[in-house]
């Protein structure tokens, strides 16, 4: 179907998308469906029928060194354990079995730096890092249940120190690096980490910024920090090193023993904490365990992406420091013994087409990226991608957050040239693997709909009053059935685990945090965040977060943080911000709310917008009601005022918008 429609007939791709949208449904076609790992829909109903049966299959898969007695231990909901009584490791399941079974050369990653660089790392290689790493790790005191903390950059580095954790059970935390110095060091705080690695710079768009000595600037006395191993990437001069508490990646590796068999864990050993935000200030340190969690990855990764790990070339476009990087750049891949692509950089530098050039230079067959990463690629044109071959590509994947039918389109046809079936992926740290997702070789595609459960998942839209589920309509989605890779609790945080996701429809039905809608074929369409979350660029923030950041600002009396709409980058942060006394707003005042908020969050968190307001819109009990906040950002008719204690807040605001324009 979509071929004939994507036939070139002398119109502009414009009309050609916009013709396009009156399509439906992409049906698989028969070329993929006839190679495809699964291309019978009898798997969902097997899976249905035992969803343990199921995921035991899925945890065959992989190497134990000790069988489970229990698949799935529900004893005590929500705290569900899976696989108990077995033992295995994640770091054996990702390196040893496969440079075992003589795949030591197959490249694990071809890593891709911004200046042009080429590093081809192996399975062997990683293999003997990660070993090596792993031992300077143990010399340096770290023991099983330790948290080590990474704030890496995108360099194969981070692969090896979070191997190196898994390897030794020592769970690791990462922070995206976009994070500020301070987020890390409250990760550090939180998570009592014992060991950061981080790096002496990272590069981005051909500026260094000096990491290690901004980390050094913030960290100040960590009571649990014992040491901080640095890895020698931007090679920088002068990079501080306090005496007795820094060490070099480089020289501890050289130091270290060669051999570090693999630890055999329990399945419920925690592999990871990831914190990421909620509906309040404080993020949430996401908790993963060991079996489960391989267990769902490798699997999505596999059937989800139709891997063929002989043949094809995986590159999911994340960054590790997100949930997405840490399961399809790291875990799924790596115990598939797939070949990725590792991109160290930016999208558009050295230039536009770089993404597309490295494609075409690694012959990458599948591709998984963010809709707003698609969304500044159709801004740019298609003409940037067309000048590559990307013919290799064989799938296409989506991830972090709804994406618009005409970005599908595009995706589709400018980058999967009409062939490539796309699979829209819901799923959220928490799930720690994909959950709903079109099979590529069984399910009729609709542009923006993420479809329906994978095989195993039971999900159902349920009335926010009633939690009646719904059969076709609008409400809140929820997860029905435990899932082998689910959260296992809040990092110390049980009591908030269990309030967070589990107290408003009970213990047997996980509260995902979106709206979504059902529609008459069963086909889930995600709507957005029901909290207070913001969903920028597909990275997940806290409006709580962005205001305590934006009145920490001594001029700053309050401030209301919402996701307003955008059309690059999905929600954009805007914040209504009221002075103190007789202050006057100025340009001048909006660089500085953006540079504490760098400073206490990270740069990807600034407002894109920042409205001054003399007072703002509360209910009587002092909440501030977002929601007309929204309507006033968005330029629509407001909703119900009547419950204000001030009606006419609404109006001044007003009046100041229109003021500013
Ligand atoms: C994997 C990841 C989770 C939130 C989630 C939802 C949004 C993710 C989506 C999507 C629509 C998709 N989201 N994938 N919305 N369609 N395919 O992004 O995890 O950072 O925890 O964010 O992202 O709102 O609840 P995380």
């Amino acid at each position: 179907m979509a071929d004939t429609a994507a036939g070139d007939s002398g119109t502009s791709l414009e009309q050609r998308l916009d013709a396009m949208l009156e399509i439906e449904r992409f049906d698989p076609s028969q070329q993929f469906r006839e190679q495809a790992l699964l291309s019978d829909p009898a798997v969902y109903e097997r899976a249905a029928r035992d969803p343990q049966g199921w995921w035991a299959e899925q945890a065959e898969a992989l190497d134990w060194f000790e069988r489970w007695d229990t698949v799935l231990d529900d004893s005590e909901p929500p705290f569900y354990k899976w696989f108990t009584g077995g033992k295995l490791n994640v770091s054996y399941n990702c390196l040893d079995r496969h440079v075992d079974a003589g795949r030591g050369d197959r490249v694990a990653y071809h890593w891709r730096g911004e200046e042009g660089e080429r590093r081809d790392v192996t399975y062997a290689e990683l293999h003997r890092d990660v070993q090596r790493f792993a031992n300077a790790l143990k010399d340096l005191g770290v023991q099983q249940g330790d948290v080590v903390g990474i704030y890496l950059p995108m360099i194969p580095e981070v692969v090896v120190a979070m191997l190196a954790c898994a390897r030794i059970g020592a769970p690791h935390n990462v922070v995206f690096g976009g994070f500020s110095a301070e987020s890390v060091k409250e990760r550090m705080e939180f998570s009592e980490a014992k060991v950061l690695v981080t790096v002496d710079g990272a590069r981005r768009k051909g500026k260094t910024a000096p990491i290690k000595a901004t980390v050094d600037e913030h960290m100040g006395d960590l009571a649990s920090l014992k040491t901080v191993v640095v890895v020698r990437h931007a090679r920088l001069d002068g990079v501080p090193m306090t005496a007795g508490r820094d060490v070099w990646f480089d020289e501890v590796c050289a130091a270290a023993a060669a051999d570090c068999p693999a630890e055999p864990l329990d399945a419920e050993h925690p592999l990871f904490i990831l914190y990421t935000s909620g509906s309040t200030a404080s993020p949430k340190g996401i908790l993963h365990t060991t079996g489960g969690y391989l267990t769902g990855v490798a699997a999505t990764h596999r059937y989800v992406f139709d891997l063929k790990p002989d043949e094809d070339v995986w590159w999911c476009a994340a960054d590790v420091g997100w949930i997405t990087g840490h399961s399809y750049i790291v875990y799924g891949p790596l115990a598939n013994g797939a070949t990725s692509v590792m991109w160290e950089g930016a999208p558009d530098y050295p230039h536009k087409g770089i993404w597309w050039e490295v494609a075409e230079e690694t012959r990458a067959t599948l591709l998984y990226a963010a809709p707003t990463a698609i969304r500044t690629f159709m801004k740019w044109g298609h003409e940037i991608p067309e000048r590559y071959d990307l013919s290799a590509l064989r799938l296409l994947g989506s991830v972090g957050e709804p994406i618009n039918p005409k970005a599908w389109l595009w995706y589709h046809q400018v980058i999967g040239g009409g062939r490539c079936p796309i699979v829209d992926t819901w799923w959220q740290t928490e799930t720690g693997a994909i959950m709903i997702t079109p099979l590529p070789g069984i399910t009729s595609t609709k542009p923006g709909s993420a479809t329906t459960p994978f095989p195993g998942v039971a999900a159902e839209v349920v009335g926010e009053g009633d939690g009646e589920p719904i059969d076709s309509g609008q409400g809140l989605l929820v997860l029905t059935q435990p899932w082998p890779s689910m959260l296992r609790t809040l990092y110390k945080e049980d009591e908030r685990f269990v309030e967070t996701y589990f107290a408003r429809f009970g213990k047997e039905r996980y509260l995902v945090g979106d709206a979504a809608r059902r529609d008459r074929d069963g086909y889930l369409w995600i709507i957005g965040r029901i909290d207070d979350v913001v969903n920028v660029s597909g990275h997940r923030l806290s409006t709580a977060e962005v205001e305590s950041a934006i009145v920490a600002h001594e001029k700053v009396a309050e401030a209301a943080v919402i996701g307003q709409s955008d059309e690059d980058t999905g929600q954009a942060i805007c914040a209504f911000v009221t002075l103190n006394g007789e202050i006057e707003g100025t340009d001048e005042l909006i660089a500085e709310i953006g540079a504490v908020v760098a400073e206490r969050i990270g740069k990807f968190a600034r407002p894109k917008r920042i409205i001054w307001a003399d007072d703002l819109p509360k209910t009587r009990s002092g909440k501030i009601m977002r929601r007309l906040l929204r309507d006033i950002a968005e330029g629509r008719a407001l909703g119900d005022v009547t419950t204000l204690r001030d009606p006419s807040v609404m109006a001044s605001l007003e009046s100041q918008i229109k003021d500013a324009q």
